[in-house]
């Protein structure tokens, strides 16, 4: 995946305890290694501070800057990667006060990771739209780090894609801003096409949501056979893929694996990736996928609930998956279910748990299905044969104005049948 020949360039971590977060600072810290490690570089030391509120100058304190400066001339740092965004004001105060070194925050460094993983036209679109739009506030400070440092490859360089990082000024990243929507609508209209047909085609529709990592792709593969790239990265997954997926008692669904979260995830990124979100804020049910072994397994499960509550997807009907339980011993599992009765224990790897996901998920779509008393003319014949094919059909008669059904809808149906509900 990385270059062997270029050396990896060494980055020296900070971050701020504040006291109230659901993380605490090493748990992040430890997340943040990780993101650099999927990024390609190395990580050589880190550095924290206690801190209620961020320093607005400098975002840690002002003798920190300084142990920070000196700390990554020793330790030869080409990076210092600080574990929150930064406000340009900061980061343009951190690049004078620590010369000699890439400031990144961890915006920086995600959307760095979606660059170098982005395959489709649309992935890549949205994450030039995502870096564009992070650039502009900060294109001051991206000009003295610039002008500051060498220029070259590695972290926190894939901005502006081969374009002279020095000629971009903020009328020039406004107008590439406008280039790339543009360019990004007429790939979505295709794309919503194609989801029309989709939602046309009134499979009730499932989706993969949960952190980065949980399994959400391996997950798809399980149930479908699919073929989708998994591995222990970090973001793996940019592009949505959906495949079929028969249940038990033999109804049709689809199923969609989707991008990761985190936490602190980009505002940027939420909006620039609106459309591939949509999978989610669109399907009739939710599978949360979580790494039941993940040490901040619980923060992680709130960070997912919030971005869902962002997308507007949390009053879509949720069941709770804890993947990878072949890890866990039966004490751990105990604890699991003690206090999650209603999440059900699977693993991708071994298979356990995958026949009663797929029950469940049936009972989810016939709890979600409304009972419609409707009147189908004549003239509609293939609605009365969709009544057949996709809902739980419980008394039909014909009488002169027509078929008179009553049916359990499925969600992604109900606006067919609406039409001709009996009042
Ligand atoms: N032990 C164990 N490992 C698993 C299981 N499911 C997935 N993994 C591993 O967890 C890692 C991440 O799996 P992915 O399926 O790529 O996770 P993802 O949720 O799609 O991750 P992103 O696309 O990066 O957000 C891989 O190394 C998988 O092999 C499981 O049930 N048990
Ligand atoms: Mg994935």
């Amino acid at each position: 995946m990385y270059s062997t020949e270029a050396p990896r360039e060494r980055a020296l971590l900070v971050g701020i305890e504040r006291g109230d977060s659901d993380w605490p600072l090493e748990e992040s810290l430890a997340e943040l290694q990780r993101l650099v490690d999927t990024d390609g570089a190395e990580v050589v030391g880190s550095l924290s501070q206690r801190l209620a509120t961020p320093n607005t100058r400098t975002f840690i304190g002002k003798g920190k800057v300084v142990e920070v400066a000196t700390a990554a001339r020793a330790l030869n740092a080409d990076l210092v990667v600080f574990d929150d965004e930064l406000t340009p004001t900061q980061q343009a105060n951190l690049e004078k006060e620590i010369p000699g070194a890439k400031i990144i925050d961890r915006t920086a460094l995600i959307l760095d990771i979606f660059a170098l993983h982005a395959t489709s036209r649309e992935g890549r679109l949205q994450v030039r739209l995502a870096q564009s739009q992070y650039l502009l506030p900060r294109l001051r400070g991206m000009w003295s780090h610039l002008a500051s440092n060498r220029m070259g490859g590695g972290v926190g360089s894939r901005f502006g894609e081969g374009e002279s990082q020095l000629e971009v000024d903020r009328r020039m990243v406004r107008k590439r801003i406008g280039a790339i929507r543009a360019e990004l609508r007429k790939v979505q209209d295709e794309r919503a096409q194609q989801r029309k047909a989709r939602l046309a085609s009134t499979l009730f529709r499932a989706a993969l949501a949960g952190y980065t990592n949980a399994g959400k792709s391996s997950l798809l593969n399980a149930l479908t056979g699919a073929d989708v790239l998994s591995y222990d990265k970090l973001f793996a997954t940019l592009d949505s893929t959906t495949r079929r997926l028969v249940l038990p008692e033999g109804r049709e669904v689809t199923l969609t694996d989707t991008v990761g979260f985190i936490q602190k995830l980009p505002t940027t990124l939420v909006e620039a990736f609106k459309s591939t979100l949509d999978e989610l804020s669109l399907s009739d049910l939710i599978l949360h996928v979580v790494d039941s072994d993940a040490h901040q397994r619980e923060a992680q499960m709130q960070a997912v609930r919030e971005v869902l509550e962002q997308i507007g997807a949390h009053g879509i009907p949720q069941l709770l998956v804890f993947n990878k339980c072949d890890l866990l011993d039966e004490e751990q599992r105990e604890v699991l279910t003690g206090r999650f009765p209603q999440g059900l224990l699977v693993s991708a790897q071994t298979g356990e748990g995958i026949e009663e996901l797929l029950v469940r998920m049936e009972q989810v779509m016939n709890a979600t299905s409304t009972l419609l008393d409707v009147v189908i003319p004549f003239a509609e014949g293939a609605l009365v044969q969709l009544a057949h094919e996709r809902c739980t059909v419980v008394s039909e008669r014909f009488t002169e104005e027509g078929t008179v059904l009553q049916l359990q809808v499925p969600p992604a149906l109900t606006s067919r049948f609406e039409a001709y509900m009996i009042l």
